[in-house]
């Protein structure tokens, strides 16, 4: 299997942790989103979005990262991760479409502003009322997790599935991105166990 990715795409990194720790040995092939290889015609035939992660397998090419993520999970078999239990695999899901839909959106704004406009083509220049809303945006998502993880190591199950993997990626951009997560502290314990995964580090390279 081939994995299209960018090592500063915090959605490839979701798909990486997973590929990691499920021991799938992918072959990586680098996009230079600088230099607007993900718009070409060829590119483009993999992933309409024109995006990073594509995971193409034989002859099928999926996209968008959690679905990705579910993909390996099934084909490697292993269940701790991924529950076929129903209702563990409900929950698991939960946590997978809220990153989707909220927790990575909000802090995604944040990360295009001062991040990804350094590293994509065609983005322009920063926008500060982007940061703004990006700022009053995430830590009304940040509070649910946090709350969430009170007195709990893992999201969901108490256990490491795939929804600390996909939750945990764009925090790779803390830093650089200056999320406020400060004053999230069961967060903060949370995102430095899955730091100390040898995932986390074998996905960062
Ligand atoms: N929902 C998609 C989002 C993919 C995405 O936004 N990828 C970014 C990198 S983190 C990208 O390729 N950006 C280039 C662009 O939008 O031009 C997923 O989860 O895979």
């Amino acid at each position: 299997m081939r994995l299209y990715y960018h090592p500063f795409s915090s959605n490839s990194r979701r798909v990486l942790l997973t590929a990691h720790h499920l021991r799938l040995n992918l072959e990586l092939v680098a996009v230079d989103l600088l230099g607007g290889e993900h718009k070409t015609p060829e590119y483009l035939r993999l992933n309409p979005n024109g995006k990073v992660p594509v995971l193409v397998d034989g002859e099928f090419p999926l996209w968008e990262s959690h679905a990705i993520m579910q993909y390996l999970a099934e084909k490697s078999g292993e269940q701790d991760i991924y529950p076929q239990e129903l209702s563990a695999r409900a929950d698991v899901n939960r946590w997978l479409f809220w990153s989707a839909y909220h927790f990575a959106p909000a802090a995604g704004l944040i990360i295009r502003e001062r991040v990804s406009k350094r590293l994509v083509a065609g983005l322009g220049a920063p926008d500060p009322a982007e940061i703004a809303r990006g700022e009053a945006l995430f830590p009304q998502v940040a509070i649910v997790l946090d709350r969430h993880l009170a007195g709990k190591h893992w999201i969901a199950q108490d256990r490491l599935t795939l929804a600390d993997f996909a939750l945990a990626a764009p925090l790779m951009h803390t830093l650089a991105a200056q999320l406020p997560i400060r004053e999230f502290e069961n967060l903060q314990a949370w995102f430095a166990r899955v730091q100390s995964l040898d995932a986390w580090a074998q996905s960062s390279d």
